[in-house]
């Protein structure tokens, strides 16, 4: 599909991540150069002004080869990831569509692409899409046998817990209708890792119907996911997702 109309607003979150984006932002530039209406736009979550003063480097190193490469946000502390996926949300500039990918190029840039293809045309309704790391037949994704398991068990619970037949809550690739997003985001409370979650729960309660569209995942090493304290604290999110859904039906 041509997506000449269609505006992507595209969140890069970081933190620390001054020395991982440097081979993937090029790259990502030059992949969305060939669509219209896209925009990116590095998030810098509040990892100390010495890490915002070198990714800023980077941002502006690029930013006259890639127009669509927007000034970097900075944020004075750190909210976590979904904080600064928000965060960067909030400069939508009008897009049709808001999205994020990971900036450690586990999700290389022609799988953005390839997703951002897939965006359903203008008058159709808008779904989200969410990329999903499914290992199958004819898409490539290498991650570490624990990070797999451990991926595993957490979407199991996510999908048990919440009735969502989910394979893969958490892969760091979202595309998300604006209109369904700005309908929920008042609820939307988990700024950690755990936000894609509780986002997809409200955008399915809201009514926006969510695709997982399988890609191919490389996985990056220097990843700061610390798997046993953050999956606790990424099943307490999921806990406190149900409580207040129950709450609310
Ligand atoms: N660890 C961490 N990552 C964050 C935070 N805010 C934004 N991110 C970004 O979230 C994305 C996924 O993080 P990453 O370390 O690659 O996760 P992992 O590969 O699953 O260990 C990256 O783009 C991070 O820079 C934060 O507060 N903590
Ligand atoms: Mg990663």
């Amino acid at each position: 599909m041509s997506i000449t109309s269609t505006s992507v607003h595209l969140v890069v979150p970081c933190f620390r991540e001054s020395a991982r984006i440097g081979a993937f932002l090029p790259e990502l530039c030059r992949a969305v150069s060939g669509l219209g209406g896209v925009r990116i736009q590095v998030v810098e979550d509040g990892s100390g002004p010495e890490e915002a003063a070198a990714m800023n480097a980077v941002v502006e190193g690029l930013r006259p080869s890639c127009p669509r490469l927007l000034p970097l946000k900075v944020l004075s502390e750190n909210l976590g990831k979904g904080g600064a996926v928000y965060a960067g949300w909030a400069d939508h500039g009008g897009a049709q569509w808001l999205g994020f990918v990971d900036a450690d190029g586990s999700c290389a840039a022609r799988e953005v692409e390839r997703l951002i293809r897939l965006l359903p045309p203008s008058g159709s309704p808008p779904s989200a899409l969410f990329a999903s790391r499914v290992k199958m037949l004819g898409r490539r994704v290498e991650r570490l046998l624990k990070r797999h398991l451990l991926g595993r068990v957490y979407a199991t619970l996510v999908s048990e817990m919440l009735d969502i037949p989910v394979y893969d809550s958490q892969c760091g690739l979202k595309l998300v209708p604006r209109t369904a997003f700005e309908k929920v985001a008042p609820g939307l409370q988990v700024t950690g890792f755990a936000f894609d979650v509780e986002l997809m729960t409200a955008l399915l309660d809201g009514g926006c119907e969510v695709v997982e569209v399988p890609v191919d995942w490389h996985e990056t090493p220097g990843g700061k996911v610390r798997l046993l304290r953050d999956s606790w604290r990424m099943a307490l999110d999921v806990w406190r997702i149900r409580q207040a859904r129950r709450k609310d039906s």
